[in-house]
């Protein structure tokens, strides 16, 4: 099995300073046979701006792809809030630009967002994540312009509640629809191992989605860190390696412009 980072931040994204060539020598120190950057573009974010400069970004990470050619492969992505408020723009900016690979993540719900709390407000755990699982699955519905869907339990690092952990089992129909959704229309699932934080065990989502993911037939996975420092790059990778290798799976998913590479 392939080792991969196929979600990284850097300097383009509104929420990270880091360069990524540090991203890159990172990865080699890891042993990592190919990384993706993946930076942030989210239409009409409440309070910060996920504005990116795309023709810079290009320029910038083909340099450092053929720089480091003989060392790593490198793809150039993009990781694209999913917002039924922006569905034209969103489709028409994924496909204005060559991107390898493409993270539908939901960031937003009719513009509240979780980072800094405000969907939370006047919702119980439950009805938070309900919400969430719902969206999800409208947006996994409504959009083709992605290749996996980001942090499936994303909502599960954010929200005032004791216990932060997504209760799997409350919401394994809409999960079932939202796996059988992707597996439908061809798209793949992450496991973003910045969920470590938050439950210890795994990322987002753990692996007994993962495992049902499979189950119902789904082949498309990919590992991402969601680093935003280049010290978190590679981080659980290894991890989330030997849990795919235990639930039978051979090797990771990678893209060239937007397709699975075989
Ligand atoms: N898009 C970020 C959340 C955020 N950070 C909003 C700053 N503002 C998650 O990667
Ligand atoms: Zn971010
Ligand atoms: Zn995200
Ligand atoms: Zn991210």
């Amino acid at each position: 099995m392939r080792a991969i980072d196929y979600h990284m931040h850097t300097k383009f994204s509104g929420d990270s300073e880091a360069d990524p060539r540090a991203h890159i020598e990172q990865a080699i120190a890891l042993g990592l046979d190919e990384i993706c950057f993946t930076d942030h573009r989210d239409f009409d974010y409440p309070i910060d701006t996920f504005a990116l400069d795309t023709p810079a970004y290009f320029q910038e990470l083909t340099a450092l792809q053929k720089e480091y050619a003989d060392r790593i492969k490198i793809k150039i992505g993009v990781e694209i809030g999913l917002d039924l408020d922006h569905k034209e723009e969103i489709e028409a900016f994924i496909n204005a630009s060559p991107y390898d690979f493409v993270i539908g993540s939901i960031h937003v719900i009719h513009h509240t967002e979780f980072y800094y709390g405000d969907f939370f407000h006047g919702k119980s755990k439950d009805q938070a994540h309900e919400a969430f699982f719902k969206e999800t699955l409208k947006c996994v519905q409504a959009f083709d312009c992605f290749n996996v869907l980001g942090h499936m339990d994303y909502i599960m690092r954010y929200g005032p509640y004791v216990d932060k952990r997504v209760d799997h089992g409350k919401w394994q129909s809409l999960i079932d629809e939202i796996l059988k959704t992707l597996i439908k229309k061809g798209k793949g699932i992450e496991v973003n191992t910045s969920g470590y934080k938050v439950n210890g065990c795994c990322g987002f989502p753990n692996f007994d989605v993962i495992k049902r993911y499979l189950q119902l037939g789904g082949t498309i996975l990919t590992i991402g860190t969601d680093a935003h420092t280049s010290d978190r790059v590679g981080e659980h990778v290894y991890d989330v390696m030997g849990h795919y290798a235990h639930l039978g799976v051979s090797d990771v998913s990678t893209f060239t412009k937007r397709v699975k590479d075989s």
